[in-house]
């Protein structure tokens, strides 16, 4: 019999350098929502790559970030919590812009976990120069002496992504398989829907609003005499006047939410979806503990 590897990786990097596209990639499908927002993820995220040497399972988290509320100093604890389980992880450097004082902060910081395997990785190169690429490459080859690997790759073009695939199994210890073939992540249906009504609420917002949005699950049933599944969810925003955007004029822009979520939940389930979203107020939720617990974190 061949040596099987298996094991845990992470990425870490600023908010928004494409942590979740590059899980996403990785692992071939959705299973981490992505935006154009800094922070969008709250979750560690658990997608499955399968390789015939190996499995990868990739943790997808919020990355490292200054605490603002309560919430951001849960999800930094999270993260900690992560990097110190994991057998490797990437540091993400988008091609496009110059390495900063956050980035040595993260890349300095990866000094507190060492029993993982570190590889950095220059990413968005479908949309740098060359010099740009070459110029990335060099100062974050600079940044640690005990990079396992340099990588330049485009998540979204999907370039190089069969090198970090293989250049990771590599780095893993011998084992076998934690999840079963076709298991592409351990996220259960129920939060993968409220992950996509997110989504696509987060799309068009800006400033605090994108922060103050969390999306749950009321109700998800079957009808017995057609393939139609309703589901009822919760857009949770912090204050009237969020709300009040968050509809829109006549209700325009929940509509369009309801829509973009629909089209992405009905491949999901493999049924016709009528999703129905009540948004509520929970006023300041991501800085009261009661809250938060009731919205999982
Ligand atoms: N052109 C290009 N865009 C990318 C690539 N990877 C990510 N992006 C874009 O970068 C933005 C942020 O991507 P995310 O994957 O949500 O980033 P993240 O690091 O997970 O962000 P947080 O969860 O908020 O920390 C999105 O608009 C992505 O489409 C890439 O390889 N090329
Ligand atoms: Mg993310």
């Amino acid at each position: 019999m061949t040596e099987h590897r298996s094991g845990f990786v992470t990425f870490v990097g600023r908010p928004n350098v494409g942590k979740s596209t590059l899980t996403n990639a990785l692992v071939g499908e959705k299973v981490a929502i992505t935006s154009d927002k800094p922070q969008t993820t709250r979750r560690a995220i658990r997608g499955i790559l399968n390789r015939p040497g190996g499995q990868l399972v990739i943790v997808d988290t919020p990355g490292i970030h200054k605490p603002r509320t309560l919430l951001g100093e849960r999800l930094n604890h999270l993260v900690e919590q992560v990097l110190g389980d994991v057998d490797a992880i990437g540091f993400l450097v988008p091609a496009t812009e110059k390495v900063g004082p956050g980035d040595r902060r993260i890349a300095a910081s990866l000094d507190g976990y060492r029993r993982a395997k570190k590889i950095a990785i220059v990413t968005k190169t479908d949309i740098a120069s060359r010099e740009e690429i070459t110029d990335r490459l060099m100062e974050v080859d600079a940044l640690r002496e005990d990079w396992d690997a340099v990588i330049p790759l485009s998540a979204v073009a999907g370039s190089q992504l069969d090198v970090l695939a293989d250049e990771l199994l590599s780095l893993m210890p011998e084992g076998p398989a934690l999840y079963e073939d076709g298991v592409v992540t351990d996220e259960s249906l129920e939060d993968r829907i409220a992950e996509i009504i997110r989504e696509a609420a987060l799309e068009g917002v800006r400033d605090e609003l994108p922060h103050s949005i969390a999306v749950t699950i009321e109700d998800i049933a079957d009808r017995e005499d057609s393939d139609l599944t309703d589901i009822h969810a919760n857009v949770v925003v912090e204050r009237d006047s969020q709300k009040a955007i968050i509809i829109g004029h006549k209700g325009s822009r929940l509509a369009g939410v309801g829509a973009r979520a629909r089209a992405q939940i009905e491949p999901l389930l493999g049924r016709r979806v009528f999703l129905k979203l009540h948004v509520r107020v929970a006023k300041e939720w991501q800085r009261d503990p009661k809250q938060l617990g009731r919205l999982g974190f």
